[in-house]
């Protein structure tokens, strides 16, 4: 059976990072929907014009456009393929949608990075993306706060939401997610 793996948490965690390191140690495929937006607007596609706007915002990009985005690739996932989802579901309505197009009972585990706003906007501003402004990273915060933090409970009241601390050294959460996933598939190959 496929196996869907969620990372969610507040812009600047390290969900990428970490989604990224565990991809490449394990074989498993990752799929960054901030990666694939902004590739969309690199290439100056219908969707990534469409999406630019919110992006530059520090808004979510709209359900509709999100959600057809990655039921397309859900589509094409193969039988024991693991998934790592980075930036995706980011709202309930997406939760839900994933819910009903995942196959049963593939979504495994959802692992949720905290770390205080403080170090979050250090770190991006950091990175200095183009959208790791330090207005537009104020924004991305409270969006999450606001829009993609009740997730957390959402998964934690289906008995598969596991917390990382994420103000740590990169290797040393990079175990602890290797670490959480392995006793998961140890339990339920
Ligand atoms: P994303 O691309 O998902 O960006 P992010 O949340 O800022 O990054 P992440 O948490 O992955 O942090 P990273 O590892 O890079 O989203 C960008 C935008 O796309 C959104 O604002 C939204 O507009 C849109 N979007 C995407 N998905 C959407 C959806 N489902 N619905 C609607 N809109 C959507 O780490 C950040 C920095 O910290 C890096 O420089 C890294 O090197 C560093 N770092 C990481 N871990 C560290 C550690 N442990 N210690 C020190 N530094 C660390």
């Amino acid at each position: 059976m496929a196996g869907i793996l969620i990372l969610l948490g507040p812009p600047g965690a390290g969900k990428g990072t970490q989604a990224q390191r565990a991809a490449e140690a394990r074989g498993w495929v990752h799929l960054s929907t901030g990666d694939l937006l902004r590739e969309e607007v690199a290439r100056g596609t219908e969707l990534g014009q469409a999406a630019a706007a919110y992006m530059e915002r520090g808004e979510l990009v709209p359900d509709d456009l999100m959600v057809s985005m990655v039921a397309a690739r859900l589509e094409g996932l193969e039988e024991d393929q693991i998934l790592l989802l980075d930036g995706f579901p980011r709202t309930l309505a997406q939760a839900q949608a994933l819910q009903e197009r995942a196959p049963g009972g593939s979504i495994r585990l959802a692992l949720y990075f905290t770390a205080p706003d403080s170090v979050l906007v250090d770190r991006l501003l950091q990175r200095g993306r183009a959208d790791d402004t330090r207005e537009v990273i104020e924004r991305r915060l409270q969006v999450y706060r606001e829009e993609t933090r009740p997730l957390a409970d959402w998964y934690r009241s289906r008995g598969i939401l596991r917390e990382i601390q994420a103000d740590r050294s990169i290797e040393s959460i990079q175990e602890e997610v290797l670490a959480t996933i392995d006793s998961e598939f140890s339990k339920r190959p």
